[in-house]
């Protein structure tokens, strides 16, 4: 029966690849539920020589074709709309959002498998999805979910490392301390000083990444409990799945929790490679830095209100909001309480975004969750609101380039809902998350042999010549 259902949606996604030839490219969708093999080590092991195949003639046929004008303003402007990485797992349009391996949201909602039928994604799923193109089986994500069970063992040392920081110590201080602190177990450092040739690196980086994946949500509970529940750890249950066992090791174990932790977890994973942790996950790799310390600096550049801790930001504003305002505010008085933010020099978190100009799907998937389980709940109310008020409001502003909200104006109300009420933990389930993108992508890096990564910058001196001599010529 899921067989025939899966069959019957993937027949109608196979059409409308065929409308979109880029999507047919990068999915393999006739491999779908086709192969029994469950060891996702030996199906990349297949894929490698034929995708190394590939770049080499991308290289070899097309590498002197131009991909756009690089301009002043791209130089100045946190280079903005200039191409410049390759990144395999996941690709953004501005319009409709992420597509992971060619699927978007709803289409990963439908066809990866869920912990019961018609359920939430399991994020082991997408891992699956992200490292090799194809949509695993149900059996193929549970041998997946048992294979990072089997890796999830944490050395003494790590906690000791993170009990030296002052309990007070910012959550993500904490957690990306505890992932340098994993890297004393690096396979790829090792290999590395032992010689191992540049064919072989992907093998290393993938056992620290499945590793890496396999632990940090050990890592993460181990910060939120002892810093909010008196240091009482629960330890892993061998009977659950990765979203599942990471709700459960925080506390939470309400179905619906464990439903929304494997959402978050897939939706939070990867978006392209040119947000400030992945790029910055790659860059470092890029300098055959093994996928701890790469993941560390990634989450580092993670904890930046701009980027990963707007989630924690936009909680606290919303809570802001409701301490000033009241339950029952109305909505001439939360305008003026953008505006108050505005004014007062601040950005208006959870809105905005440097490459999507619509909504962000992460955002309607998440909205979509709370219509179904949480419709009556005072913030959700009001994060529906701020969704009217905020985006006229940028707008009027007229410097904004996008006025809609981005996921991080949504999960925290979820998360609260569900007792997860203390936001300056929140970007630590972000970075648990997208150790499943950028882990993924490291893995092709050193498969497909990607050099080391080395932009040109220039002085303004030399700006003002090059423009002279360009004004001349
Ligand atoms: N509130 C107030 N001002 C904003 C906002 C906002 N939400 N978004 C953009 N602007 C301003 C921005 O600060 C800039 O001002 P100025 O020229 O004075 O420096 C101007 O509008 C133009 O910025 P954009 O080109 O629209 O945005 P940019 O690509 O530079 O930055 C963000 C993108 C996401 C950093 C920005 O929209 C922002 O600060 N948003 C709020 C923080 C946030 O939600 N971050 C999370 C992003 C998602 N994530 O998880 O990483
Ligand atoms: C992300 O998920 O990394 C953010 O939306 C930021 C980005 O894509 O630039």
């Amino acid at each position: 029966m899921v067989f025939f259902r899966s069959v019957s949606l993937l027949s109608r996604l196979r059409s409308r690849a065929v409308q979109q030839s880029n999507l047919s490219n990068s999915v393999r969708w006739l491999q779908m539920q086709s192969s029994s093999d469950l060891d996702l080590h030996s199906q990349l092991k297949e894929l490698i020589p034929e995708q190394q195949e590939r770049l080499k003639k991308i290289k070899t046929e097309h590498g002197k074709v131009q991909l756009g004008n690089i301009t002043v303003d791209m130089v100045l402007g946190g280079m903005r709309g200039m191409t410049g990485l390759l990144w395999e797992t996941s690709l953004l349009d501005p319009d409709e959002g992420i597509r992971f391996r060619g699927l978007s949201i709803p289409e990963c909602q439908k066809l990866l498998p869920g912990a019961k039928p018609g359920g939430e994604p399991l994020p082991e799923g997408l891992l699956w999805l992200l490292l090799t193109g194809k949509v695993p089986s149900k059996e193929q994500v549970d041998a997946l979910s048992k294979e990072l069970r089997d890796r999830a063992t944490v050395p003494d040392y790590v906690y000791k490392a993170i009990d030296a920081l002052p309990v007070t110590a910012h959550p993500m201080t904490q957690f990306a301390s505890g992932v340098m602190a994993l890297q004393v177990q690096s396979e790829f450092q090792k290999a590395y000083d032992k010689g191992i040739p540049k064919a072989k690196y992907w093998e290393p980086t993938y056992e620290d990444s499945l590793n890496l994946i396999a632990r940090v949500p050990i890592v993460a509970s181990y910060v939120y409990r002892r810093i909010y529940k008196d240091g009482k750890i629960i330890t892993l249950d061998d009977s659950l799945d990765y979203g599942g066992n990471f709700s459960h090791m925080l506390g939470f174990d309400s179905p619906q929790m464990q439903e929304l932790m494997r959402l978050y977890v897939t939706i939070h994973s990867d978006h392209e490679g040119g947000n400030v942790s992945a790029h910055t996950g790659h860059l470092v790799a890029s300098a055959l830095s093994d996928p701890y310390l790469s993941f560390a600096a990634a989450l580092n550049g993670l904890a930046g209100p701009l980027h990963g801790l707007a989630n924690q930001e936009v909680l606290l504003w919303i809570k802001s909001v409701v301490d000033e305002c009241g339950e029952n505010m109305t909505t001439e008085q939360l305008k003026d309480y953008v505006w108050k933010t505005l004014n007062s020099g601040k950005v208006v978190p959870g809105f905005g975004h440097g490459v999507l100009r619509k909504t962000d799907p992460r955002y309607t998937c998440q909205r979509e969750f709370a219509l179904k389980h949480l419709p009556n709940d005072p913030l959700f109310q009001l994060v529906s609101k701020l969704y009217e008020v905020v985006p006229p409001i940028l707008t009027e502003l007229g410097k904004v380039k996008n006025p809609w909200p981005n996921v991080d104006a949504h999960s925290g109300v979820l998360l609260n809902y569900y007792g997860l009420t203390e936001a300056r933990y929140f970007t630590v389930l972000f970075g648990v998350s997208r150790s499943i993108g950028i882990c993924s992508q490291l893995i092709w890096d050193r498969a497909l042999g990607l050099p080391l990564e080395r932009p040109k910058s220039v002085t303004m001196e030399w700006l003002e010549n090059h423009c002279k001599k360009a004004a001349s010529s």
